[in-house]
């Protein structure tokens, strides 16, 4: 195939060109508003942009979704349906009709449903799209008919969202808009400047007018590096450091009185408890200084508006539900809800209240089937009985690449006796497992609507280009698939706007006046909350007490702790930090140029990111005979993968990191970091541990 690419195309006459508004539809709290240019002589996208008058968007793209439109005309994009000729995981296939992948499907699952049953079968998907169409909708229906197994997609955010929720009532937070007129801003665990650009012009905003920023991490980030003040701290301890914070705070008498009187639920009780949490205590767990902890808690509570921005990387720990919700009890306790610029920010994505039981139809479901936790989809694959899993329908993720515990992923998808398929844009390392493979359209081709995570603006996405090749909407495709199982409800024949239109459908006031017209026109709409919207500046929090739960009976009932408490990361149950030859902690955050495995194909994002590389402290290194720019060994009880070392002092001694995540197959060793993560959850929600996780490293010869 040879498309050429924008830049080398003829320059269009300016009347030849359309503008088509979209959305970006990648797992990153932003939602970019975009703009495509498209010529219509030739049916191509010839330039993206983001829209000037989207106020989070403000006019620029991220630098991996600036190359969206080589992603999209990508050579190695699948364009037809494909049936594995080779042996699993080697990536041979032939070209077929979509006749007969559809079919060979179709017998499959019901040769497989006759023999096992419905629940023989498992979908697998997350948020290769955030889009309702293509991820939440058509595909849900599907597979709630069909009486497939149920799969919790957990692998991202659920232990922070559940701790959140326990405290808050609802994932709402303070509008990145608000930012700016803070004067304090703690972020914590997130590295904005590489997972969440567009936060950071308000930040800076602040900063410039005297903000103080302070960021808590590991690693000296990129974000690190540009905030005030940098707290190395170790991977998994934030709980402890809340408490000690809390401590302070309520030591120093520097508490907000008036807002726990009111709007806050165990106030008395959470006192006492925080007692026993001086900062020396703390600082013992965490690694960090007790002035450090007194100083940042007697300057959070004394500085108004104070901000904190928790992202997921701070929760993929063992203890990383109870640290979101120790968190998450600061702005309540010093009344920082109060104020503009004020708050918490983890999710908006609470407040937009989508028809989901409209979009999933979970009533078709034929009876109450079982459910599993997709980060253990090794133990699935390899252990599952009554009935094993026997098809496995991968969508909008890549499983083989970005779940843990890769070498029982890979033993899973190895199974003959594992019927896969795979809808994808590549062929990816799922994809090479898979029996067939179906192209799927990206998000210049198909409509959608996004609904976003950091923000308070819903976005339509118009298709601005024909589909290329013969690929298809993931939710066409399921359309299809319905058709040829005999699924004979409405549901399955309703076409891409009829679901946006059914998304909408709701009484709920933030969704008032926001209609399928208003989306087209403007391309995103505000949801119906004002600018400097305070979500709790009045209380009102929808908990079962309708205050911030500082003490938490719906904790207590689920088997926690009602109050914040501390629970350590696995790797407190190793043997680090006995001796400083011994294991090393790794974290594993997002890479700069990748969006999870998204884009670790496209050429000049792979240049940038250059190569699997790893973090490590000069102590460490020496000790360990590790020289800078040399290849590393990095292995422990389930694994191994090897990286480039980078000695450096932006790391933690004792934690060494490596950005991710990579192909697999373009991995040296064709092994990447998820080889060493572990399968364990997290203690709430079910999260994934990515980030709890304790390795040897070593010279890789
Ligand atoms: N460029 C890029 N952007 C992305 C993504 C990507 O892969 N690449 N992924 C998207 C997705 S799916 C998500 S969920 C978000 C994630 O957004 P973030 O949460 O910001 O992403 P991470 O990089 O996983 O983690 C943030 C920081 O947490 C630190 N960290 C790890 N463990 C701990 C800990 O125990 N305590 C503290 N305080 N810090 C810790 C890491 O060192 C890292 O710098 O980003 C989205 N945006
Ligand atoms: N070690 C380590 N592992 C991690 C993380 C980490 O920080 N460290 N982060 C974790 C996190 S936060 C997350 S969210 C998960 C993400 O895991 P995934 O959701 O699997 O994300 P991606 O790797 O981006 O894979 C998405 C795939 O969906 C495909 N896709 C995109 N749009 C469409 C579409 O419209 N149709 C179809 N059929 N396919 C589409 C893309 O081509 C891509 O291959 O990974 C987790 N894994
Ligand atoms: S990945 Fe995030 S920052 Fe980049 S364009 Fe998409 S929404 Fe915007
Ligand atoms: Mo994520």
């Amino acid at each position: 195939m040879s498309i050429p690419t924008s830049r080398m195309a003829f320059p269009s006459r300016q009347e030849d060109l359309v503008e088509v508004r979209g959305v970006c539809p990648h797992d990153c709290p932003d939602t970019c508003a975009w703009i495509v240019t498209v010529d219509r002589t030739t049916g191509r996208a010839i330039r993206l942009r983001g829209a000037e008058d989207h106020p989070i968007t403000r006019g620029f793209l991220c630098t991996k979704v600036n190359h969206y439109l080589e992603r999209t005309y990508h050579p190695e994009r699948l364009l037809h349906p494909l049936r594995r000729t080779g042996a699993k995981g080697k990536g041979r296939f032939e070209r077929i009709t979509w006749d007969e992948a559809l079919d060979e499907i179709a017998q499959r699952l019901k040769e497989i449903i006759e023999r096992y049953g419905a629940e023989a079968i498992l979908p697998y998907s997350y948020t290769g799209t955030m889009g309702v169409v293509q991820g939440q909708s058509m595909d849900r229906r599907f597979f709630h008919r069909l009486g497939a197994t149920r799969l919790l997609r957990t692998i991202c955010s659920d232990a922070g969202f559940t701790g959140l929720i326990y405290t808050l009532g609802a994932a709402r937070g303070t509008p990145p808009e608000a930012f700016a007129h803070a004067r304090y801003i703690i972020l914590w665990g997130a590295n904005l400047l590489t997972t969440n650009v567009h936060l950071w012009p308000f930040v800076r905003e602040a900063q410039k007018n005297g903000a103080k920023v302070v960021c808590i991490d590991p690693v000296r980030t990129r974000t690190a590096r540009a905030s005030d003040w940098w707290l190395p701290i170790l991977p998994g301890t934030d709980g402890a450091l809340a408490l000690a914070m809390m401590h302070v705070i309520f030591r120093e008498g520097l508490e907000d009185r008036e807002f726990i009187e009111e709007h806050c639920f165990g106030g008395d009780q959470l006192r006492e408890r925080v007692m026993e949490w001086s900062p020396e205590r703390a600082a013992a767990i965490t690694g960090l200084a007790p002035d450090a902890i007194t100083r940042l808690a007697r300057e959070y509570a004394t500085t108004r508006p104070a901000v904190i921005r928790i992202n997921y990387g701070l929760q993929r720990h063992a203890g990383g539900g109870m640290a979101v919700r120790n968190i998450a009890c600061l702005p309540a306790l010093v009344g920082a809800w109060r104020d503009v610029g004020g708050g918490l920010l983890l999710s908006t994505s609470g407040a937009f209240p989508l028809n989901d039981q409209k979009l999933e139809r979970p009533d078709l479901r034929p009876r109450d089937t079982r459910a599993v936790n997709m980060v253990e989809l090794g133990r699935i694959l390899n252990e599952m009985d009554d009935p094993p899993i026997k098809a496995l329908v991968v969508y909008n993720s890549n499983p083989a690449a970005v779940a843990p515990d890769q070498a029982a992923v890979h033993k899973g998808l190895s199974r003959e006796d594992l019927f896969t398929v795979v809808l994808e844009h590549f062929q990816t390392d799922t994809a090479d497992y898979a029996d067939i493979v179906l192209p799927a359209t990206t998000q210049l081709e198909h409509w959608d609507l996004v609904k976003p995570y950091g923000h308070y603006y819903l976005a339509l996405n118009h298709p601005a280009i024909a589909p290329l090749g013969e690929s298809k909407p993931n939710s066409e495709i399921f359309r299809l698939l319905a058709q040829r199982m005999g699924f004979d409800d409405p549901c399955f024949q309703d076409d891409d706007l009829t679901i946006i239109r059914q998304a909408l459908e709701s009484d709920a006031p933030e969704l008032a006046g926001v209609t399928l017209e208003r989306l087209q026109e403007h391309g995103f709409v505000r949801l119906n909350l004002p600018e400097l919207y305070r979500p709790f500046a009045n209380g009102h929090f929808p908990t079962p007490s309708g205050k911030c739960e500082l003490y938490s009976e719906r904790m207590a009932q689920d088997g926690y702790d009602p109050l914040p408490t501390y629970t350590p990361p696995n790797w407190e149950k190793s043997s680090y930090p006995k001796g400083g030859d011994g294991e090393l902690l790794l974290v594993s955050p997002s890479a700069h140029y990748f969006l999870n495995s998204s884009f670790a194909n496209v050429e000049r994002l792979l240049r940038r990111e250059g190569e699997p590389v790893l973090w490590i402290h000069p102590d460490d290194a020496a000790r360990r005979d590790v020289k800078d720019g040399q290849m590393v060994r990095v292995w422990n009880e389930r694994g191994d993968f090897l990286a480039r070392a980078r000695v450096t002092e932006d790391v933690r001694p004792g934690v060494c990191m490596t950005p991710s995540v990579w192909w697999s197959k373009l991995s040296p060793g064709r092994r990447n970091v998820n080889f060493v993560t572990s399968q364990a959850l997290a203690d709430m929600g079910g999260g994934a541990t990515f980030h709890d996780c304790v390795v040897n490293v070593g010279p890789a010869d």
